[in-house]
């Protein structure tokens, strides 16, 4: 077997998610009813047999940090590997924050260096996916590289939001440009990749000697190995998704309730694991109507649900109606309760007779680069109490009452 090390960048905001970011770590947000982000890419590790994994964290690591524990669920609980969460370093002076995403794995060249591996993955650990690595590996030692970056095509409007590469007809990549303005071609990077260890680590020792570099993979390293090093561009035809925004994490978490999802978390040949609370089984009352969604253990649905994903323990009172909506774990709504449109999350009480996601778009004034779509979001831990009406696009925080009777028109802030 290769010996392989994984290194999981679990550290960014995902400032893009809103509230929905505002307590904890992207990798650590809840998607597709039981999960959180950062399960797929650990499921990949040890679905490809990789069992030494270092997860880097950085911003609000605390319920990631909870959530992976010593790696149980993933079978990463080894005393040779297994997964290590690795944060920050302190130097006496100051408290330093990974400069960037190479910072990162320049700052724990010591733990890789204690396994001694041939090869490194570099992996992100917000995004769904299936990918068995040792495709991507067999494919860099196929042809020769010092590195393999995987990608795919995107259509071109959406191009400048990834790396954008070049390549050859070996696949070579000849030129680089971290999300650039006028993209030269539709092939982005997926931000995996899998390194050459000693090529690397001398790169990394480079690159953190420059105070020009931003110590960032896409910006800096990437455009500069492939100058004089062979680095190839591994094509992935699986389903990839960075579901970076509000408005593509509900489609994506919404996707999987079609009868044959672009996802499929159902495949027995590819599990998806997680560390999740011990619940008893999904009850479903007299008079619910559930159409097309997906309903967790320990939910209890007194009324109707609809093209919706609803996490463990989520409660559904009597004549409650939820559409198209992602309801994360432990949420409690109460009866005569209409919710369209609408991401809850985790922890939240819905008193009876409350309204989400009602009344008219046109006039929602919330001109905003995060929420700008007609879906409503609802923070961690927040209590909306009876009789509220909370419109089209609107945001509540984390943490925040909404007293009886408030209404918040469509595009509201609170
Ligand atoms: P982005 O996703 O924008 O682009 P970045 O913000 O650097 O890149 O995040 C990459 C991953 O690293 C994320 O999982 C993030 O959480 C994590 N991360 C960021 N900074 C970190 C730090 N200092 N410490 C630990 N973890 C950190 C990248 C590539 C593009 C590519 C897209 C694909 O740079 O070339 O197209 O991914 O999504
Ligand atoms: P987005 O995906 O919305 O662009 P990212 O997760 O990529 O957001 O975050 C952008 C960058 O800012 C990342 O390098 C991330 O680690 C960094 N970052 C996020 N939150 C903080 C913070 N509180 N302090 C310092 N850096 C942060």
């Amino acid at each position: 077997m290769r010996n392989i090390v994984a290194l999981i960048l679990a550290g960014g905001q995902g400032t893009r998610l809103g509230v929905l970011t505002d307590k904890i770590a992207k990798p650590a947000v809840q998607f597709g009813g039981k999960y959180r982000l950062i399960d797929f890419t650990l499921s990949n590790c040890v679905n490809s047999g990789i069992y030494k994994v270092g997860v880097l964290t950085q911003y609000k690591p605390h319920l990631l940090n909870k959530h992976i524990g010593i790696g149980k669920p993933w079978d990463l609980d080894r005393k040779d590997g297994g997964v290590t969460i690795l944060q920050p370093f302190f130097t006496e002076k100051q408290k330093v924050w990974f400069n960037g995403t190479a910072d990162a794995v320049y700052q724990n060249i010591e733990f890789v260096d204690e396994y001694d591996p041939e090869y490194i993955l570099v992996l992100s650990g917000d995004h769904v996916y299936s990918m068995d690595y040792n495709e991507l590996i067999d494919f860099n030692i196929s042809k020769g590289g010092v590195a393999t970056v995987a990608c795919i095509e995107v259509p071109l409007n959406e191009a400048s939001r990834f790396g954008i590469m070049v390549t050859d007809l070996e696949d070579r990549i000849i030129e680089f440009q971290e999300k650039p303005e006028k993209p030269k071609s539709t092939l982005a990077s997926l931000g995996i990749y899998v390194f050459q260890w000693d090529f690397i680590k001398q790169v990394l020792i480079e690159d953190a000697r420059n105070p020009e570099s931003s110590h960032d993979f896409g910006k800096n390293i990437i455009p500069k190995i492939i100058e004089t090093n062979k680095v190839f561009a591994f094509p992935f035809e699986g389903y990839w998704k960075d579901v970076g925004t509000i408005k593509s994490y509900w489609e994506a978490n919404l996707e999987l309730t079609r009868p044959i999802p672009p996802f499929n978390i159902y495949d027995k040949n590819w599990r998806i694991y997680t560390h999740s609370e011990e619940m008893p089984p999904a009850y479903i009352s007299n008079d619910t109507y559930i159409r097309n969604s997906i309903i967790s253990e320990g939910c209890e649905i007194y009324g109707q649900v609809e093209n919706s994903v609803l996490s463990q323990g989520v409660e559904v009172g009597k004549n409650t109606i939820i559409k198209n909506s992602v309801i994360m774990t432990k949420v409690k709504i109460g009866n005569n309760c209409y919710i369209e449109n609408t991401i809850v999350a985790e922890n939240c009480v819905i008193e009876d007779n409350v309204k989400i996601g009602v009344g008219d778009f046109s006039k929602s004034k919330l001109d905003n680069k995060i929420y700008n779509s007609e879906i409503t979001v609802i923070g961690m831990d927040s209590v909306i109490k009876q009789n509220v009406t909370i419109g089209k696009n609107c945001v509540v925080g984390v943490e925040k009452t909404i007293t009886n009777n408030t209404k918040i028109p469509s595009g509201g802030y609170f």
